[in-house]
């Protein structure tokens, strides 16, 4: 990092007061040269480094300042004046933000990727080295928490103006660390040398109350209720902003942080109690301190329920005063918001906004009622019944008293509307109450979040009409006009152009740079799914970006893969109906067969396994540590040598993914039918042009639809057939009777042969997979076994295979999140993109 140039006056490079360039217009202030003077004068007078003795993280800071800076510009001319108020905001409502690193986020969409690549290497940096030393924000478990960040690009592109409200954890999701084989879980440190891309506004604060009492006073007449909480914490502001593409609009990321009030402080220290003050301290401001680390399994602990209301009411104070600044009456808040609850991890907020609006505000029920239900939409993410968040009611009546006796007052008024349509139907109204009386009593969310929102969406065609027959049939029937499905969707700016350059450019050569802002351009590759020329272009870009995984497979676990072999890729959250089993079932049954027969002419592979278990989730636990035993076994089996490899990449990230996604050609997309309800990865793998081997589930029938049945491996029982099965009561003794490949893999599993160190360790998985397979594993495994044949088949021709791959490239520009964001804008927000 030496060769640097003559000195600069620090005083003309620090921080540079720029014109904000209009929206839309390229910035004329960047050049290379300023942008160097820009990153130094950072490196010296904020970071307080010499250009000679700065580390890549240094330098890394130094350029996120000089980025952000210009980001900050635009910012502030589409927040700063009430006068230029948006006639309606949207509020998404998260408790996850899985946004990964942000600098080459922010230099794609203000174009400045090449400017910052020649300004930094004139000073002696590599741009891609410094990109490394970015911790990822993994302020989220998995999809739900992805595509909360990709809305957050894509709002902000289309120009939808936007908060996005959660929590500014201190520890994001665990570290994933494989010891053994075994998954070990480290704390996650991303805060530990600073965040460069926000701001911190201590003096924006509220109060969040727990606990204490309801009391009812009578003021003029009128009962108002007044909530005394136990115990206040104060939530803080911290703001990092969103830049959309081609800099046209910036949105504010709001997370809060929590902070013990003086209250709490003061108290104890005048008591003389000074360790007591600070236990408290520590006790109150633990509700921001880490992520809650399991998905699509309930975490019953109250300190959740801290956090949900925590962020919710710290969202709905900011908001509730910025109408008022803005609008004057709350009774027009329908008008001007919209809020959007990620599942119903933020539910609380039907309450919440009812009590602001009557007992803070003066609004009377009816009143309030009506802003609410026209505020609120809830987008539901899973079906799984374990998912399906519910609290005692004694812990929320100790926690939220008031809140609670509005859900009861919400819960009589909604069960008398129904009790007038449907006399006597009394499943009906056990099923749409808010309060689960079958196993202690208990608040459903989702009822909740379904009865307070005008609109409520799945994220999958098949998702949405299964939320209508299942989970909210009863409430779908009360209100009919209520569900809509919005199928999700993934920001090309990060999933294309910033993972794949190579791709990229291709693409921009083949159908021109305008599919940077419409992605349906890629329609027009369609015609050239033959040309020769392509697939040799395509073939290249694949094979450097297999390469740079080999490399990544190779430093990380010393496993030597083939750039040139099919890479088969299974990237998710690690849960038993994402079914790794059933990938891992086949390894082995391959395995098996190459064994038996090395001279014929296999195709070679590599199995690429990636993604975290919950802490406490037993199972998922032990299917990681079998796929490492048989990636040991077959990675050291010389018969197999060079034909077959298995690789499971610890620390599945954002990061990670980006590495992986450009370099697969299959894509594993296999949960059992119903039960993924959209899944976002299969959009990403198939945009980079791998093919899908996948069931019926999830938005995979939508990739299905674009890409053509010619261009996708679609195996297995449909969602319809599960449920029929699982309605006679499944027995899987019957397949694995009717497949002798089936039983000799799940009897090898058994005896151990991929666990000679503790060769029982598999009996009680192989044993309860047959004494009730909940996820259909035995059911699908010949289905399964048979396509992954025709996906080799296919992948011997190569013309053939790089067809069906343009094609898929071609036909997914309706996956991006630009076009679900627009749905959702016109929909159920009722909002005018600038951008569209
Ligand atoms: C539940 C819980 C329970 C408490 C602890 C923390 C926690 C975190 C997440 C969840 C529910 C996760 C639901 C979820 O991520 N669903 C996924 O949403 C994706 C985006 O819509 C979708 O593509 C996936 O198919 C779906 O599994």
């Amino acid at each position: 990092m030496n060769d640097v140039p003559t000195p600069i006056d620090p005083e003309a490079a620090r921080r540079p007061v720029r014109e904000a360039a209009p929206a839309g217009a390229p910035d004329p202030g960047v050049d290379v040269k300023r942008l160097q003077k820009e990153i130094l004068a950072e490196l010296t007078y904020s970071v307080g480094r010499s250009p000679e003795t700065a580390s890549p993280r240094d330098w890394f800071v130094a350029t996120a300042y000089a980025v952000r800076d210009r980001i900050v510009d635009r910012w502030i001319v589409d927040h700063a004046s009430k006068e230029n108020k948006p006639e309606k905001r949207v509020y998404y409502l998260s408790l996850e933000f899985l946004i990964g690193r942000l600098l080459f986020d922010a230099l794609n969409n203000l174009n400045l990727t090449e400017v910052a690549r020649e300004a930094l290497s004139g000073l002696g940096v590599d741009l891609d080295r410094i990109r490394t030393a970015e911790p990822d924000a993994a302020l989220g478990n998995g999809g739900l928490g992805r595509l909360a960040a990709c809305f957050m690009d894509s709002m902000a592109s289309i120009g939808v103006p936007a908060f996005g409200y959660g929590i500014r954890y201190d520890h994001g999701l665990f570290r994933q660390g494989i010891r053994d084989g075994w998954q070990q879980e480290y704390p996650e440190d991303w805060l530990s040398f600073g965040n460069p891309w926000e701001f911190a506004h201590p003096e924006i604060d509220y109060p969040i109350g727990f606990g204490g009492y309801v009391e009812q006073v009578s003021e003029g007449g009128v009962a108002r209720h007044v909530w005394r909480p136990a115990e206040t914490v104060e939530a803080v502001a911290f703001d990092t902003p969103v830049v959309g593409w081609r800099g046209r609009h910036v949105n504010t990321l709001r997370l809060w942080s929590a902070r013990a009030g003086d209250q709490i402080k003061l108290e104890a220290f005048n008591r003389g109690d000074y360790v007591g003050a600070l236990a408290d301290r520590v006790r109150v401001e633990s509700i921001s301190r880490v992520l809650y680390p399991s998905d699509e399994t309930p975490a019953g602990q109250e300190l959740r329920l801290r956090q949900e209301y925590f962020f919710v009411s710290g969202s709905l104070q900011d908001l509730v005063r910025r109408h008022l600044e803005e609008w004057g009456d709350l009774r027009s808040l329908a008008d001007h918001v919209a809020i959007q609850l990620n599942d119903t991890h933020p539910a609380i907020a039907v309450p919440e906004l009812m009590r602001l609006l009557m007992d803070v505000h003066g609004l009377d029920w009816d009143e309030a009622w009506k802003v609410t239900l026209a505020t609120f939409s809830y987008t539901n993410h899973t079906l799984l019944p374990e998912a399906l968040e519910s609290w005692p009611v004694p812990l929320m009546e100790r926690l939220l008293p008031r809140h609670m006796q509005i859900i009861y007052l919400i819960n009589a008024l909604e069960l008398d509307a129904a009790r007038k349509r449907h006399p006597g139907d009394d499943g009906l109204l056990a099923s749409i109450s808010l309060i689960d009386e079958s196993n202690g009593r208990r608040v459903r969310m989702g009822q909740l979040a379904f009865t307070g929102s005008h609109k409520i969406n799945g994220v999958s065609a098949l998702h949405t009409e299964l939320m209508k027959q299942t989970v909210f049939r009863d409430l779908h029937r009360l209100h009919p006009d209520r569900i809509v499905n919005k199928t999700n969707g993934i920001t090309f700016r990060r999933w294309l152009s910033q993972a794949n350059p190579g791709l990229t450019s291709i693409l921009i050569d083949a159908v021109g740079p305008e599919v940077l802002d419409d992605p349906m351009r890629l329609e027009k590759l369609a015609g050239m799914a033959t040309d020769s020329g392509l697939h040799e272009r395509l073939i290249d870009a694949k094979r450097a970006n297999k390469v740079a995984l080999a490399k990544v497979i190779s430093d990380r676990l010393d496993i030597q893969v083939d750039p040139d072999a099919l890479f088969d890729v299974q990237i998710k959250r690690i849960h038993e109906y994402k079914r790794q089993l059933l990938n891992i079932l086949e390894t082995v049954a391959i395995y098996n067969a190459m064994r038996a027969q090395p001279m014929r002419a296999w195709m070679p592979r590599v199995k690429i396994f990636a993604g975290k278990a919950a802490a406490s989730y037993h199972q998922a636990k032990l299917i990681i540590k079998l796929a490492n035993d048989v990636a040991r076994v077959v990675n050291s089996d010389p018969t197999v040598r060079g034909l077959l490899k298995v690789a499971f990449l610890p620390n599945y990230n954002v990061s990670l993914a980006e590495i992986i996604i450009p370099a697969a050609d299959l894509s594993e997309q296999i949960s059992t039918a119903g039960m993924e309800a959209s899944g976002t990865g299969n959009m990403k793998l198939a945009l980079n042009g791998a093919l899908t081997i996948g069931t019926l589930d999830g938005a995979n029938v939508e990739i299905k639809e674009h890409v053509g049945d010619d261009n996708i491996f679609i195996f297995g029982l449909t969602a319809q057939e599960v449920e029929a099965r699982k309605r006679r009561g499944y027995d899987a003794h019957a397949a694995v009777e009717a497949s002798s490949m089936l039983r000799e893999v799940l009897e090898s599993i058994r005896n151990g042969v991929f666990s000679p160190d503790d060769p029982n360790r598999y009996r009680g998985l192989i044993d309860g997979l047959l004494a009730h397979d909940t996820f259909l594993v035995t059911a699908d495994f010949d289905a399964y076994f048979a396509a992954q044949r025709r996906v080799y088949k296919l992948w011997r021709d190569r013309a053939a295979w790089m067809k069906a791959s343009v094609v898929n490239t071609a036909r997914v520009g309706w996956f991006s999140s630009d076009r679900t964001i627009a749905e959702y804008a016109d929909d159920i927000w009722g909002v005018t993109p600038a951008s569209r």
